[in-house]
């Protein structure tokens, strides 16, 4: 039986992820026929055990314990851990993982793993303290049951079909989902959204008829301590329940979403709770009665509080039939205008999820200004791991680096504390795992899954440290392709920004898809997106004197950095300003020579990267490296569209030649 204790035969064509079933036999590792006594009764507890066996350790007696290689034990009450949390000792012949709780002792076991296979000497003899970030630390599915004509059976996945659906129904097969939750716990994951937040028909049936699916999905992801949540639909008292309404102040409506809980509760008693888009494009919400997103939120949370659920109720929420003659409805604005006059109004169990920028999930955006205006409410930072606006997958781009600087953004300047440290209500993603035998579609694409987690735990984690967990967790520790894949990967959410909309102005991308260019795609369009580039300029006035007002809703030192020419970062000035083409940026350059210099050094980037690659075949799996080869080829002649059709736009609009001569068409 191979180390995940999935019986061989089955699932050939999947690749491992991190984690491969050899990892005990890895050069150094020196795992295999070590001896491990745990301490502790449970479900987890068995897990760990499981676990262990199947990658060759030896589990004894707790009453050997002394003679034991590892040993896992709970911590004296003076260590003061946490439940997840725990302490590992590496003594010269022993380690001895300490915990708080049993998540704590699940997730020390990974921290062993993760610390022998990376053989790291420097890490040396002596004891870490590992206390997670953040309490919760979240994946969403956008996995719908059936498969949407138009979003297919993953809305915005890039990696085949879900790994929970297969057109229409659950899976009979769950040793997929069983992997997958195995590695959602070694990297700290805690609670999984498992459907769309835009819930359709047959998906907000998972709340009631299909509830003994939802309940099977929740017994494989409870055995690695994570707990499952649903999306919902705000209208399900009307259109499950048979109400003439969903009016949150409703009595009936109040009793028939707490009625649907106490089912719930009674078929998965660790139910985490609901995930709710509402009035946000096309889905139902509070606002057809007159009611407030707080109110809407608050009934749900009534509901669940009870039985300890919470509520993950989206900020995400813009009129998306706009007017762009009328600058106030910028669509950037919306979320604050919408949420920051609720702050305070929200119940203990509601915590308001807020993806990282104003409009949504673009390769350069500024950090919301939602998250520092609600400081009286539990908010949650919402990212995408499923790569939509950034490659599909396609592209190798890794967003740890992306991550770690909204992390660190200091929303009240140098003084104040880090976002990090004020998302009281932890960090959410969106999964970029489907069916594809690779999982993940490019199998580098892995890296942004494993980052992801890592970084929810502990967000001062280096994310080339973090690659390098991930490398010497999925391909041991050969130097060659760690290089490598360093050289690929390190620079990749730059280079990918460098080559795509420039300067922070976001979209210029193929509506529907968001894959490629369309100069225009956006543009004209009532979804509220423009970069409105004319013959003398481009950028979205967003300032406070002259634009949208947008640059206001940022506590200070930002709003005055932001709304001046001479303080915004050139990375976001056409977020702000809309400048002329020969503004010049605090780098030097022009706008234009700098659109034109960024597009054709992100293509010559890329142009490197296939012989990297290719230097790297026959030290892995042929299949993976075959598959990475053919993903290279086509980021290249995507890039290359990209660069040819942003340049030669912006050299046909402003009729400003390259400085350096090179072709434009
Ligand atoms: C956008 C996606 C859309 C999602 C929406 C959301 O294009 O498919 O439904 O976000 O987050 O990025 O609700």
């Amino acid at each position: 039986m191979p180390a995940d204790g999935i019986p061989e035969g089955e699932d050939m064509t999947v690749h491992p992820m991190w984690l491969p079933d050899d990892l005990a036999d890895r050069e150094g590792a020196g795992l295999r026929g070590r001896s491990i006594a745990i301490t502790g009764e449970g479900d987890l507890f068995e897990t760990v055990r499981r676990d262990a066996a199947a990658l060759g350790l030896r589990l004894v007696d707790v009453a050997g314990a002394d003679g034991a290689d590892v040993v896992v034990e709970p911590a004296d009450a003076a260590d003061a851990l946490g439940p997840e949390s725990f302490a590992l000792t590496r003594g010269t012949d022993r380690t001895v993982v300490r915990y708080g709780g049993a998540s704590g002792a699940l997730y020390g076991w990974f921290q062993l793993l993760r610390e022998a296979v990376q053989a790291q000497p420097h890490r040396g003899l002596g004891t870490t303290r590992h206390e997670p970030a953040h309490e919760l630390r979240m994946l969403d599915h956008w996995d719908n049951v059936a498969v949407h004509p138009v979003m297919g059976q993953v809305e915005r996945g890039y990696a085949g079909g879900s790994i929970f659906y297969d057109d229409g129904r659950l899976r009979d097969d769950l040793t997929r989902v069983e992997r997958y939750a195995r590695l959602l716990a070694s990297i700290g994951i805690n609670r999984v959204a498992i459907n769309n937040v835009n819930v359709h028909a047959r998906e907000a049936r998972l709340l009631t008829d299909d509830l003994p699916g939802v309940a099977r999905l929740a017994g494989v992801f409870r055995g690695w301590g994570i707990r499952t949540h649903l999306s919902v639909s705000f209208a399900a008292p009307l259109t499950l329940g048979g109400l003439g309404t969903s009016d949150p102040l409703d009595e009936a409506v109040q009793e028939w979403w707490a009625e649907t809980a106490d089912r719930v509760y009674a078929t998965i008693p660790d139910f985490g709770g609901f995930v709710v888009k509402a009035d946000s494009e096309g889905q139902p919400g509070p606002f057809a009665y007159g009611r407030s997103h707080a109110e809407g939120a608050n009934m749900l949370a009534r509901a669940l509080a009870p039985r300890g659920g919470m509520v993950h109720w989206r900020a995400f929420v813009y009129n998306h039939r706009q007017d762009w003659r009328d600058r106030s409805t910028d669509r950037a604005r919306a979320a604050y205008d919408h949420f920051a006059p609720l702050d305070g109004h929200f119940d203990d169990n509601v915590v308001v999820q807020v993806k990282y920028g104003p409009l949504d999930f673009q390769a350069r955006e500024p950090v919301s200004p939602v998250i520092p205006a609600m400081r009286a409410t539990r908010v949650a930072l919402e990212l995408q791991v499923t790569q939509e606006y950034t490659g599909h997958q396609l592209h190798a781009v890794y967003l740890a680096p992306q991550w770690r600087e909204i992390l660190d953004f200091r929303p009240f300047g140098d003084d104040g504390p880090r976002l990090a440290e004020i998302v009281r209500g932890g960090i959410v993603a969106v999964s970029n795992v489907g069916d594809d035998e690779f999982w993940t579609g490019h199998p580098l694409a892995q890296a942004n899954l494993y980052a992801y987690g890592r970084l929810a735990w502990d967000p001062s984690l280096d994310p080339a440290a973090i690659l390098d967990e991930w490398i010497a967790l999925t391909f041991g520790m050969d130097e060659r392709v760690r290089d490598g894949i360093h050289s690929i990967l390190d620079e990749s959410w730059r280079t990918y920004e460098s080559y795509t909309a420039p300067l922070g102005v976001g979209f210029m991308v193929s509506p529907q898809g968001h894959y490629g260019p369309a100069v225009d795609g956006y543009e004209y369009s009532p979804w509220g997106t423009y970069h409105f580039a004319d013959r003398d300029g481009i950028g979205v006035d967003r300032t406070v004197a002259t634009g949208t007002g947008y640059a206001g809703q940022y506590p200070s030192p930002w709003r005055e950095s932001y709304e001046s020419l001479e303080t915004v970062p050139d990375e976001l000035l056409l977020f702000f300003h809309h400048v002329p083409y020969t503004h010049r940026l605090h780098s030097g350059s022009t706008v234009v020579q700098h659109i034109y210099d960024t597009h054709f050094a992100g293509v010559e980037a890329v142009e490197k990267l296939p012989a990297v690659w290719a230097a790297l075949e026959g030290r892995m799996d042929a299949a993976l490296h075959a598959r990475v080869s053919d993903r290279l080829a086509e980021q290249r002649r995507s890039a290359v569209e990209w660069r040819d059709q942003i340049n030669t736009y912006f050299w046909r609009k402003s009729g400003i030649p390259d400085e350096r001569g090179r072709t434009i068409y």
